[in-house]
């Protein structure tokens, strides 16, 4: 059974949104809107999209954060009937003619989650891609396993069924920390992944809310938080690893 949809977390990005939905639907992917309370300008831009046939909107009183917009719009694909969902940024950053890429290797591994694995250009601020290789090394620490190369990027498909299970039973985090923990309490779950070239583009006059220092410290207190979780888990890990 493979029934996708994609699912956009949506905060103050009405510029460029509209092109992402229209990409999506044309790629025949019904879209889940999420928005992470929004300025009453996006809002109509999504009220505007909500009209259209296929396209789903879902509304957060109070800013979640980007992983808790996720993970509401996860939680509404699957109340909607859908099985896999492709999580996609709405500032049009993600290569989006991979999407049939992506979702022929979903189809064909329904069981596994399906991973960006982010090809920049030019185009990316250089701090944000020096942080990301102390992530790399956390998450293979955390993991440990070598398995994942990348666990930043946002343009994945997930397998509902055990993504909703994990994000019922614990307590991930809700803003830039929640796509690395993800991947890391999915692996201790021993969920199959593939990871799948993707050009990931910093548009100039794009408009990231990646709060460097902020952002940054909660992605570290969430390693460290990992690393006594893995610490905890290690025999049965290693245990559910052996006889896997
Ligand atoms: N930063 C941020 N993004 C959010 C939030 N809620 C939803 N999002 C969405 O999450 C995605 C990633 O955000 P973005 O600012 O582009 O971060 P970046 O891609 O890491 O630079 C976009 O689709 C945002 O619209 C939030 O509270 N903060
Ligand atoms: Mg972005």
């Amino acid at each position: 059974m493979h029934k996708p949809c994609a699912v956009i977390p949506v905060y103050n990005h009405e510029t460029a949104v509209p092109a992402v939905v229209d990409a999506l639907l044309a790629a025949g992917l019904p879209c889940v809107l999420v928005d992470d309370a929004s300025s009453p300008a996006c809002c109509a831009v999504l009220e505007q999209l909500a009209v259209r046939e296929q396209v789903f909107l879902i509304r957060l009183a109070v800013n979640q954060g980007k992983g808790g917009a996720v993970m509401a719009g996860l939680r509404e694909a699957a109340r909607l009937g859908f099985t896999h969902a492709l999580q996609v940024d709405a500032d049009g950053q993600h290569d989006l003619r991979d999407v049939a890429t992506f979702l022929h290797v979903s189809r064909h591994n329904p069981e596994a989650l399906i991973c960006g694995y982010p090809q920049y250009d030019a185009s990316v601020p250089k701090g944000r891609l020096y942080a990301r290789y102390l992530t790399h090394v956390w998450v293979w620490i955390n993991s440990l396993s070598l398995q994942i190369p990348d666990s930043m990027c946002g343009f994945r498909v997930y397998p509902l069924t055990p993504t909703l299970a994990l994000i019922n039973s614990v307590k991930l985090g809700k803003r830039m920390d929640f796509d690395p923990e993800i991947l890391v309490r999915l692996a201790w779950r021993n969920q199959p992944m593939r990871w799948l070239p993707t050009r990931v583009h910093y548009p100039q006059d794009g408009l990231s809310h990646f709060r460097l220092f902020h952002d940054n410290a909660l992605i570290s207190s969430m390693h460290t938080k990992l690393f006594f979780g893995m610490l905890l888990r290690l025999p049965s890990i290693l245990w559910r690893r052996c006889t896997a």
